[in-house]
Order: structure tokens, then C-alpha cells, then sequence
């Protein structure tokens, strides 16, 4: 149980709140966008890896990485003075999948971080997603060695609906990660509006 004071959990004049799912693969820096986005001290739920990851977990991608989360990230950041987003991180590797069902529920949608290093990485969680009919965008979590693919080969290799979202990122930089929810809020809130058109 969260024992932190209301007010350091829900900002005093935040009339509406809205949960946000952060997916993607194994070590594409979940925790840490949540951890540098986050206005209140984050939860954070990692372990050590250990040797028993060997051969399962692929490090290649963040060889310093010694932790990995075993069940959620959890921040919270004001869009404005009336919207608070919840951001559960998920943990990346398959075998939690399990805890998928309830992460997700409730969402208004998810922010997929991808790596260009390795893309394949993210077709699970993105059909993860689309099996629970959570919307989504993708943001590509820069990394310094990534190769530079054009934009349409990404969505292509992505398999991204049109009007899908797909933005940059450095999850270690605030600004950048809220620059990134940003373009999730925005299309949430388009995709609401034109539903409510369509409605006879
Ligand atoms: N160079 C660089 N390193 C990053 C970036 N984002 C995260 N890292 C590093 O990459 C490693 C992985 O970050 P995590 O935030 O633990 O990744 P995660 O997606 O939460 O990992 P799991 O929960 O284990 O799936 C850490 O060592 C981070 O410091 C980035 O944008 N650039
Ligand atoms: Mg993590």
C-alpha cells in the first residue's frame, strides 16, 4: 500500500486523472522514462539480474543494465492544471506477461517505447496492446549507437497503422519523455472526438 500523503499523489487541483500504460521490450528504458518524467517520487519494482538470465535476457543493448523490473513502474505527471497521468511501467520481459491483463485494464493508452536496435522486440508488446484494445503510440528511445532508419521503413518494420503515432525520445531526459505523452494525449484525444462523430 502506497503510504504517501494525498496531496503528494493527486495534485490538489487535478479534476480529472487518466492511466497510462509505458510497454516495450526488455531494457528499452521503461524505467527510467518513468523515472525522468515523474513529478513524485516514482515506484520502482526491479531486481538484480542474475545468472540465471543468462541466455534468456539479451544485454547486448545496455550492457551496464543490472536491474530489471519484476512488476511495475510507477509515476505521475500533470498534463495541465486539471490532468494528472499515471504511468504504470510494464516489465519487459515475456515471462511477466501474466500481469498484462491487469496493467492494462483500465488504461486510456499505452506509450511504446521502441529501440531501433532492435525492433523486433517491441511486435509482442504492440499485439499484447492491440489484443487488449488499448490505443497506443511509439516512441523511438534514442540510444547513442542506434541506426538512424527513415521514418517510413520504422513504421513498416513496426507494422504501424497510419495514424498510429511515432515520435523520439531520450528517456533520460523530462522534457523529451513529456514531449513524447504529449503526442499519446493528443491522439487519445482525437481518436475520442472522431468515435464521438461516428455515433448516430
Ligand atoms: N544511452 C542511453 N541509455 C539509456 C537510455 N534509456 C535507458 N538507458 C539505459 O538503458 C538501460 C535500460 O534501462 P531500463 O530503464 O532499466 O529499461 P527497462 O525497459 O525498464 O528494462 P526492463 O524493465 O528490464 O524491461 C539502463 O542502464 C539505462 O540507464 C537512453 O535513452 N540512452
Ligand atoms: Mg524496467
Amino acid at each position: 500500500m502506497d503510504c504517501r500523503p494525498r496531496s503528494e499523489i493527486c495534485p490538489t487541483t487535478a479534476v480529472r486523472s487518466a492511466k497510462i500504460v509505458i510497454a516495450g521490450g526488455f531494457g528499452v528504458g521503461k524505467t527510467t522514462f518513468v523515472a525522468s518524467v515523474s513529478e513524485v517520487p516514482t515506484l520502482h519494482m526491479d531486481e538484480p539480474i542474475t545468472q540465471a538470465s543468462d541466455g534468456v535476457d539479451d544485454l547486448a543493448g545496455a550492457p551496464q543494465k543490472s536491474t530489471t523490473t519484476v512488476g511495475i513502474d510507477f509515476g505521475r505527471i500533470h498534463i495541465n492544471d486539471e490532468l494528472a497521468l499515471y504511468l504504470f511501467g510494464t516489465p519487459g520481459q515475456t515471462r511477466f506477461r501474466p500481469l498484462w491483463k491487469n496493467l492494462t485494464e483500465g488504461a486510456l493508452g499505452a506509450l511504446v517505447l521502441a529501440d531501433s536496435r532492435n525492433l523486433d522486440a517491441s511486435h509482442e508488446h504492440l499485439a499484447l496492446l492491440e489484443e487488449h484494445g488499448t490505443p497506443y503510440a511509439v516512441a523511438l528511445n534514442r540510444f547513442a549507437d542506434a541506426p538512424e532508419y527513415p521514418r517510413q521503413e520504422i513504421r513498416q518494420a513496426l507494422d504501424l497503422a497510419p495514424e498510429t503515432p511515432l515520435t523520439e525520445c531520450d528517456a533520460r531526459v523530462g522534457s523529451s519523455g513529456y514531449q513524447a505523452l504529449i503526442s499519446l494525449v493528443a491522439y487519445l484525444a482525437d481518436r475520442h472526438h472522431r468515435n464521438l462523430e461516428r455515433r448516430p
